[in-house]
Parts: structure tokens; sequence; C-alpha cells
């Protein structure tokens, strides 16, 4: 082939190569251009790999054209892809358009167990009265739940808590250790480990061997409180929780104290609001046969229990009793949230019910 016929070819491969990528409106065609135009086997290819029997002139002449030409090709064929991909991408977002009055999809939300949300509230509540947060274990000695709180071992006040033991036994084959049946064993453990004053409340689960019923479960939470320090006084501990029971249950609550017996207070008491279901009354409405449900008929719901930390209990953590005094209580979250929520069970809390615990 002659030099003035293989610029003629340059031309015309050119020419049809442009006028055909004009022409390509999918990227699949396009492929198919840059195998006929660029590939190796493309007329372009075949006409480089002749130039060798041109002399080194010609060679120089033509080879420099079809350089040109090839490099011609390729940036158009680079731009047409890049005009094709856009409009692609406009064309999938007109069919793809949001329709913003479709009803999102819901997202299941986690939340607090009704327990833990009672727990945190009471703990505020003493928090903002200067009460630490202090917590300890869930496993425990005989010890701490019993001895260190004025309960030897045979003293019938044992029955006041059914234990469950753990299966172990120390050198004279006695059980040592149990899931603990209050948070009152905490008492010993924070007075060993600091010097008064002592402001804490304990959160905690505990456990008792009883069967289940509407008011007990085996397994629920306590929240244990201790004051201590010198001049404390029955009044102190009236104050605190008539002060309490206002922040849970409301401004208009009256409290009442009444004797009750825990061998690790003196005097011991337990702690009653008046019914907010009949406002202390004992009934409904005026005229009612059938006296209040919550309050059965008393006006009063006892909410806990409390009394002024024993002389033996200070003793035995080493704090001299004559110059330092306490009261502590212990009452019961989950009790305390039914009564706020009017929930009916307490078994509701932990039976996993989806109904009951999305609803706190
Ligand atoms: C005690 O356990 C004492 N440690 C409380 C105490 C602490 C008294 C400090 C004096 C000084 P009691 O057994 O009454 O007391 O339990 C206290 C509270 O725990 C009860 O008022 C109740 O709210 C809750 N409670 C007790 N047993 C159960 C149970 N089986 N199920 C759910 N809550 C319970």
């Amino acid at each position: 082939m002659t030099t003035e016929a293989i610029l003629v070819k340059l031309e015309e491969i050119k020419g049809i190569g442009l006028h055909g990528l004009e022409a390509i409106e999918t990227l699949e065609y396009l492929e198919e251009w840059r195998v006929a135009y660029l590939g190796r086997r493309s007329q372009l290819a075949q006409l480089l790999r002749g130039l060798s029997s041109l002399s080194f002139e010609e060679r120089r002449l033509v080879g420099a054209r079809a350089n040109e030409t090839k490099a011609l090709l390729e940036q158009s064929l680079l731009k047409r892809e890049e005009i094709l991909k856009e409009a692609d991408a406009a064309l999938l977002s007109t069919k793809e358009e949001m329709d913003i009055t479709l009803p999102g999809r819901p997202v299941p939300l986690g939340r607090l167990h009704p327990t833990t949300q009672m727990v945190r509230e009471i703990c505020n509540a003493f928090v903002s009265m200067g009460f630490q947060v202090v917590e300890g274990p869930e496993v425990e000695w005989d010890h701490y739940n019993f001895e260190m709180l004025n309960i030897p071992k045979d003293h019938p006040a044992r029955d006041m808590w059914n234990s469950l033991w753990i299966d172990y036994a120390d050198e004279d084959g006695e059980r040592t250790m149990l899931l603990r049946t209050h948070t009152s064993p905490m008492q010993a453990r924070i007075m060993e480990g600091m010097r008064p004053p002592v402001r804490v409340v304990v959160p905690g689960k505990c456990y008792r061997y009883e069967a289940t019923d509407a008011t007990h479960e085996w397994h629920f939470f306590q929240i244990e409180g201790l004051a201590v320090d010198e001049g404390i006084t029955f009044a102190d501990l009236k104050g605190t929780l008539y002060e309490f029971a206002r922040r849970i249950f409301g401004p208009q609550r009256r409290v009442r104290f009444r004797c009750d017996y825990f061998p690790f207070v003196e005097p011991g008491v337990d702690m009653a609001i008046d019914c907010f279901a009949c406002q202390g009354r004992g009934f409904l409405s005026s005229g009612a046969e059938e006296g209040c449900r919550l309050c059965r008929g008393s006006g009063w719901i006892e909410i806990m229990g409390a009394g002024m930390v024993h002389p033996k209990v200070l003793e035995g953590v080493g704090y001299d009793p004559t110059i330092y005094t306490g009261f502590a209580f212990g009452l019961g979250p989950e009790r305390i949230a039914m009564l706020k929520y009017g929930i009916d069970d307490i078994r509701l809390f932990y039976s996993n019910d989806l109904r009951f615990l999305s609803q706190f």
C-alpha cells in the first residue's frame, strides 16, 4: 500500500469511526465500537503493523498521522463514555424518585426495664439528698447476710428470710455462702471500709426461697439506705424518708411509721404512705360498700422497713455506738413501681412479656 493510500485510509477510519461513535446510545455498544476501532484486530492496528514495509521517511510521516488518529479516537471514546454514563445516572434518578408521602418503616426501639427505671428514679431522689450509690455482691457470706446484722446462727429471725444456699461448706461442714436475701449485708461491708460520715444507697438483686404470688417474687430488687454520723436521730430518718415519699409519690403524701422488728435496727419501723387511690380514706367513694382495693381499706400502704442502726451492728464494724448513730432502710422498687403505675402482679416484671414491658 502506498503512503498516499494509507493516509487516505486513516482519514476514512477517522471519519467513519467518529461518525459511528456519535450515533452510539448505550455503554454496551460503546465497547463494541472500541473493539472495532481500537482493538488489536481493528483496521487501524493492521495499518500500523504494515508500516514496517515503508521507508524511514514515509514511516515517520504515516506513523505520526496514525498515532494522531488513534489518540483522537481514544479521547473521543472517553468523552462519549462520560456523556452516556451521565445520561444513565440521570435516567436512574428519575426512575427511582423517592415518594416522601410513604410512611416510614418502624424501627424497633429498646428501652430500660421498668425495674431499672424505678431503681434509677429512687436512687436519684436519694442522690439529690446527698447519698452515694454503691453496689455489692449477690452471692454473699452468711457472715454478712446474717451474723454482722445481729442475726447469729439458730436465731429465730433467720426464718424471716428463706435462703437459697450455695452448695459449698467450710471445714466444719457448715454452709456459709448464699444468694443474698436482702441488700442489708452491704451495711456492714460499707462501714468496714470507711469512717463516718456514711450516706449510701445500695440497689441490687435479692433472692428468697419463697413461693411466688402477686406481690412476691423469688428474685427481686431492693434498695438499701444507710446514714451514720455523730448525732443522727430518728428525726433524720423520718425527715429523709418523708422527703423521699414526696419526691416519688407527689407532694400531697402523708407518711406513717409503726413499730416493726428487724434484728439489725433498734427501734425498727415499717413506713407507710397514705393510699393515693382513696386519699387515705379506705374507700373510693362516700357510701361505697367495698373498701379501697389498693390499701385493702386501711388507708395506708406499707413501702419499706427501716430503723436506727443497732449498737451491736456499729460495734461489729468498729464504730463506737456512744459516738455514732445512724439509720437504715430497705425498700422494694418493684413494689413501689406497682403502686405508682397500678401494676397488679409482680411476676409481670420478669416474665419477658413485651405487651407489659413496652408500656414503660
Ligand atoms: C428486709 O429485707 C430488710 N433488710 C429491710 C430493712 C433494711 C429493714 C434496713 C431495716 C433496716 P423485708 O423482708 O421487709 O425487709 O423486705 C424489704 C422490702 O423488700 C419489702 O418492703 C418489699 O418491698 C421488698 N420485698 C421483700 N420480699 C419480697 C419479695 N418476695 N418479692 C418482692 N419484693 C420483696
